[in-house]
């Protein structure tokens, strides 16, 4: 599952790691939370304002891994121990590392591990940078197959 602020890049980074393979083809504004096979996206404004917060954890209570993205090219302070007001484990994406300089990717870090982060990727959703790392790690603590959908096509 996929959080973030508006326009960090979570719907670009879901479809890059290919995890929207039922969704159109171009990335528009994400309106409500959308449930993919293997992927949960979510509206940045669920992430910034405060009292929709519950729409993420409601939506997120049978997810396996939620990813937390931070868009270098953006100041901004992310909640501190917001981690941890999550049930799934969260680990840390910093986004469009191909036009953030390393000071900026740096200080998008940071803010994510203000925020309870132990572990961060840094990733281009555009060039493909930092993705094989994202996918092995994901591979290793994603979902585990679900018994309900075993015998379907894909
Ligand atoms: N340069 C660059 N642009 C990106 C990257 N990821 C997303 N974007 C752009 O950032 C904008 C917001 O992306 P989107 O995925 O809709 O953000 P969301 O609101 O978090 O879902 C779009 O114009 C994307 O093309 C990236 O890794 N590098
Ligand atoms: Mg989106």
């Amino acid at each position: 599952m996929a959080i973030g602020p508006v326009g960090a890049g979570k719907s670009t980074l879901l479809r890059a790691l290919d995890l929207c393979g039922d969704a159109p083809d171009s990335v528009r504004k994400t309106q409500n939370v959308e449930y993919h096979a293997e992927a949960v996206d979510t509206p940045g404004e669920a992430f910034e304002i405060p009292y929709l917060y519950h729409m993420l954890i409601t939506s997120s209570t049978r997810a396996s891994l939620i990813l937390l993205l931070a868009d270098p090219t953006r100041k901004r302070t992310f909640p501190a121990r917001f981690a941890q007001s999550m049930r799934a484990p969260t680990v840390g994406v910093v986004s469009k590392i191909d036009i953030a300089d390393a000071e900026k990717t740096a200080r998008a870090e940071k803010s994510l591990i203000h925020s309870g982060i132990r572990k961060v990727f840094r990733v281009s959703s555009v060039t493909g940078e930092g993705l094989d790392a994202l996918r092995a790690f994901l591979r290793a603590n994603g979902p585990t197959p679900d018994p309900a959908r075993q015998g379907e096509s894909s």
